[in-house]
This record gives C-alpha cells, structure tokens and sequence, in this order.
C-alpha cells in the first residue's frame, strides 16, 4: 500500500477543510437546484452534521464503508460530506448498475451501510444482508425515504471526526487496466492535495474576489462530478447551479448566471446542437473545463468559435484524481487542443516503454504517475496494488502519450482494453465474458468505434457455435437484461470468425478498422 507524503495542510479531515472554506455569511445560498429548491451554506452545515450523527448513532468500526447507489440529488452530496465528517468511508456507485453488478460491489467492499433508492430497496437490500450488511437505508432525489426520516432526529451539532492524511476517505470502483472492476481507495490527502492543487491552477475566485458560480450538470458517482466539481465549489466556497440530470438546454439558458462549467466532452457536443449557444449567453463565464474522455478537436474549435471561449481540456483517473491540465493563467502558456496541458504541481509525470526505459522527448509509450493524489492501492487486492506500481512509486495508468518540447502532455491511446462512452467506462472483458456465456455463442469481441455523440460506443462481434444461429437483437437485449445500460453494445453483428495474429488473439484493431465508419453521418 502507498503512503502519502506526510503534509501539515492535507494531514486532516477532508470535510474539515471543506468546512474551513464556507463563506462567513452562512445564510448565503450554496447550491441552487434546477427544480428551485435554495440551500444555504448554514444547510449544508446543518444536513452533514445531522447525517453524520445518524452515522454515528449506528456504532459503526472507524472506516466503514458507506455505499450508496441513489439518483443524484442535494442530500446525496450531504450524505458524502457527513461520511467524511463521521470519517468513514465513501463508496458511490453509478445508478445504472443492475443486480450482478451490485452484488460484485457490495460482496467485495462489505459496507455496513448501504443507501439505495427507494424503489430498488427489495433487491438491494437482500443483496446486502446476504453480504452481511448491516443498514440499509432508502434516498429519493425528492428528499423521500428512511435516510432521512431517521436523520430529522439527531442533532445538528456534530464535531468532525479525526482523520490523518493517510486515512481513508472513499472508495472508486474502475474497470483498471485487467481483470475485475477494482476498488480504487482514496485518502484524505489525496482528495484534498488534488482539490488546493486545482483551487489555485484554474484561478477559483473567492467571493471576495468577485467569486466563481459553478453548474453542476454531471453524476456525482464518479470523481469528475463528486471530487473535481464538488471540492472545487466547496473549497471555494462558491455558490452551485444543481442540475439533477443534465439537460443541454438548461444548461444554456443558466450560462449568464455562471462563471465556471464542467462536462465530459459529450456535454459540450450535445450543448454546441443548442441554437441559444452564442458569446452573449457565456459573457460571464470565466472558465469551461472538459475531461474523462479525449475531447476531440472539432469540438474544441467548435466551441471556441461559437462562444469565444477556449476549452480548458484536463487528464485525470479514479485512481489519480486529476493530473495533468492546460493552464487557466494565459502566462503559463495557451490551451491546446488535443492535449491535456501540463502535468499539475506536484504530480510527476514520466513516459516509459515496455522495458521500463524513459522515452526520447516526443515519443510514444505509457504514462506513469506519482504525487500526493495518488491513490493507496486496491481495495483487497494487495498483489494487483503491486503489479500496477513500478518499484520506485510510479503508478502505471494504463495510458499511452507523449509530451512534447514545450512539457505538454497528449493521450494518444490505451494499453488498457478499455471503451470511454460519453465519459463512462466500459470494460470489454466483462461483456464479453457475460456474452460468451449466452446459449449459442462460441466467441465474442467488444470494440470501441467512434460515435458522434459519446466520443466512442461498443461494438459488439460474435461467433456461433457449429450448427446454431444466432440474432443480433436478442443478444443486445441479454446484455441490456444484465448490465449497466452504457455498457450494452450500440450494435451486433454475427461473423463467421474473429480475426486472429499469429499467437491466436483476437485482433480487435482490424475489427476497430472493419467498423470504423459505422455511425459516420452521410
Ligand atoms: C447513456 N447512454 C449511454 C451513455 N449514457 N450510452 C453510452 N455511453 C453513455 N455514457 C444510453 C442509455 O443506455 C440509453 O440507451 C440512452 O443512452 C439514453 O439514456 P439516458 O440516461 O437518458 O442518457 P443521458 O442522460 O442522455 O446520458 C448521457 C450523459 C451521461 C452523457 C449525460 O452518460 C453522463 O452523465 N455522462 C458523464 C459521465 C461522467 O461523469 N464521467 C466521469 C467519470 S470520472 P437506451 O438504448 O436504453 O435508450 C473519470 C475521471 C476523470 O473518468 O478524468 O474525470
Ligand atoms: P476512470 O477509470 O473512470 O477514472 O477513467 C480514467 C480514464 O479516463 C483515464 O485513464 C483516461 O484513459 C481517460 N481520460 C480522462 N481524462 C481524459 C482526457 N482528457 N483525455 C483522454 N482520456 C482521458
């Protein structure tokens, strides 16, 4: 397990820092949601402490894991920050996830708590009483279920728990680079470091400086929505635009109120098809930030010369928080499209080929990270935590890029058989093993082809068993019956062989090659 480097100003509660940044007034509004509801900086105060109180009324061991799969909403943003303050741990999963999914999850972190929506609390719950889980709770994005109910009853004074750097703070479930979706646990420090690091690289502005509005638009499961937008407002004590569930729209219709967006390049494709997206409308913005997925160009030029405004495209990972950035301030230097800017102060980048050896400048191989955002290592999976970091620290990220003479970093591609789609993960491995397990099939292949919308999406290739036939349609709908519905192939074709090399794997470019132009306009 990694250490992080012992650091007065990240040695502590994440929440407590968080708290530290509340503006004075606390009567000011924190978080306005698309649906009208205002909450104060003294309600948010207010809503952690009694949900951290819950927490603790319930006896649990220092570090347990709180997992929680419910609809985004405000007071599943205040159920994150009261498991911080009561330091346990935090464990989001994404709300598509089916069944077998959650009982992969909820069987290898043991929670003692589980959260779930109210409508998923029979399934749910049975899983995680099998598991050995203790409490299960329900949350409604309307502010519904026993959360809460039990919650109105404990007080709204909570002292925040002790917690060194070094502790726990949340759990992220990623696909890694092999094998199993893998639990990627975060520290305090790591989420802080990463969070004061950013602070002052994209310039945040405190109120008494004019002070940043952000729209919140993305999941708050994953560590773009939860740690990069989430932390960045709260660290800044800036007020938030909520949207529960991205709309473009809404989007562009709230600019003039906003100072700071965030998005996954699919945002900013589907809000570039949005007639009322012009210079006017982003005359107060100050700063539009893409990552999770490579943002092409077109869509970087696009924006530019539809808003007057420059992408400001970053790198980051579960595992890593985030990494690398193109500069905010004009003097570190201009953003470029294409890349992902410059490594982030205090993270060390290094690109290696296969032998270990450093790369000339400019050349090609995979990229290696090491700093105080890095994570302490897979949950459970000591011998995988060692297989991905290199003996001097380095984490591998299973990327592959360069940098250029000028010290900006591109991603290039994956050594990780992994499809981004409209900034989730999805793992081919395990669609293929769940499909090679339909009645039927002999083989299958999930490819990643470009899409106009989602950046790429899964393409599905199978191979039938001597003398059975199979429909493509009713392979799709097996996998949509099993699986998060981001991971369900866009389309399926039946073949007769899948393309082999010399040593009989499975040559996924030349299939990426045959399909390319599948969802090609024109
Ligand atoms: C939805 N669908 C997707 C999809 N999202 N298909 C492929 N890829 C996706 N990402 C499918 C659904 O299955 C459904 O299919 C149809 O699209 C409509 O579903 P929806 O729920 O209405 O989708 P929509 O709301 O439009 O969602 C699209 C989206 C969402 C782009 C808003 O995917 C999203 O919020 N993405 C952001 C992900 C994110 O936050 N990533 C950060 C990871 S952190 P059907 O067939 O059922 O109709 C990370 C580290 C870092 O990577 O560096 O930040
Ligand atoms: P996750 O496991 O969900 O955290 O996904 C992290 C992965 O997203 C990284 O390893 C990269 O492959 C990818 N990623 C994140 N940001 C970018 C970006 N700006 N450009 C290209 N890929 C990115």
């Amino acid at each position: 397990m990694k250490k992080t480097t012992s650091n007065p100003s990240t040695d502590r509660n994440l929440f407590a820092a968080l708290r530290d940044a509340f503006p004075s007034d606390l009567d000011g509004i924190a978080i306005e949601t698309d649906s009208g509801l205002c909450y104060s900086w003294r309600d948010i105060e207010r809503a952690s402490a009694m949900l951290a109180n819950l927490l603790e009324s319930l006896d649990l061991a220092p570090g347990s894991r709180i997992a929680v799969q419910v609809e985004k909403s405000v007071e599943a943003a205040m159920l994150y920050l009261a498991t911080l303050r009561a330091g346990h741990v935090f464990l989001p999963l994404n709300t598509a996830y089916q069944s077998g999914e959650m009982e992969y999850f909820i069987g290898d972190a043991e929670p003692a708590v589980v959260v779930c929506t109210p409508r998923n609390f029979g399934w749910v719950s049975q899983l995680a009483f099998k598991a050995g889980t203790d409490h299960v709770f329900t949350l409604g994005a309307d502010r519904t279920g026993s959360l809460l109910e039990r919650a109105a009853f404990c007080s709204d004074q909570h002292v925040v728990a002790a917690r060194r750097g070094d502790d726990m703070a949340a759990i992220l479930y990623t696909s890694g680079t092999t094998g199993r979706s893998k639990g990627a646990m975060l520290s305090h420090a790591n989420l802080l470091s990463n969070a004061l690091v950013l602070k002052d690289y994209w310039g945040w502005r405190t109120p008494a400086q004019g002070g940043d509005v952000l729209i919140h638009a993305l999941p708050i499961f994953h560590v773009h929505g939860l740690f990069v937008a989430l932390h960045g407002a709260l660290l800044n004590g800036s007020p938030m635009l909520w949207q529960s569930k991205f709309e473009p729209g809404w989007v562009v219709r709230n600019l003039p109120r906003a100072t700071v967006f965030m998005g996954v390049p699919t945002l900013y494709v589907r809000m570039l098809a949005e007639s009322g997206l012009n210079p006017a409308q982003c005359r107060n913005m100050r700063l539009f930030i893409s990552g999770s997925a490579p943002l092409l160009l077109d869509t970087f030029t696009e924006w530019t010369k539809r808003t007057g405004h420059t992408i400001l495209e970053r790198y980051g990972m579960s595992e890593t928080a985030m990494l690398t950035s193109n500069p905010c301030d004009p003097a570190r230097g201009e953003r470029r499209g294409g890349t992902v800017g410059f490594p982030l102060p205090g993270v060390e980048l290094r690109v290696q080929d296969d032998a270990g050896n450093a790369v000339a400048q400019g050349e090609i191989g995979g990229i290696q990270v090491r700093g105080p955002n890095v994570f302490k290592g897979y949950w459970h999976m000591p011998e995988k935590t060692r297989e991905e970091f290199t003996s001097d620290g380095f984490f591998k990220t299973g990327d592959v890029g360069r940098i250029d003479a000028d010290g900006y970093v591109t991603i290039v591609g994956r050594s990780k058989d992994l499809i981004i789609s409209g900034g989730y993960n999805v793992y081919p491995a395990e669609v293929e093993s769940y499909v090679n397990d339909l009645p039927g099939v002999a083989e299958s292949a999930l490819v990643g082809i470009a899409h106009p919308d989602f950046g790429e999406v899964g393409v599905l290739v199978v191979t039938c068993r001597d003398g059975q036939s199979l429909d493509p349609q009713q392979i799709i709908a097996a996998t949509r019956a099993r699986l998060a519905n981001f991971k369900v192939p866009k389309q399926c074709f039946v073949v007769d062989d899948l393309p082999r090399n010399a040593m009989g794997k499975v040559q996924k470019n030349l299939l990426r090659d045959r399909y390319r132009d599948l969802f090609k306009a024109g």
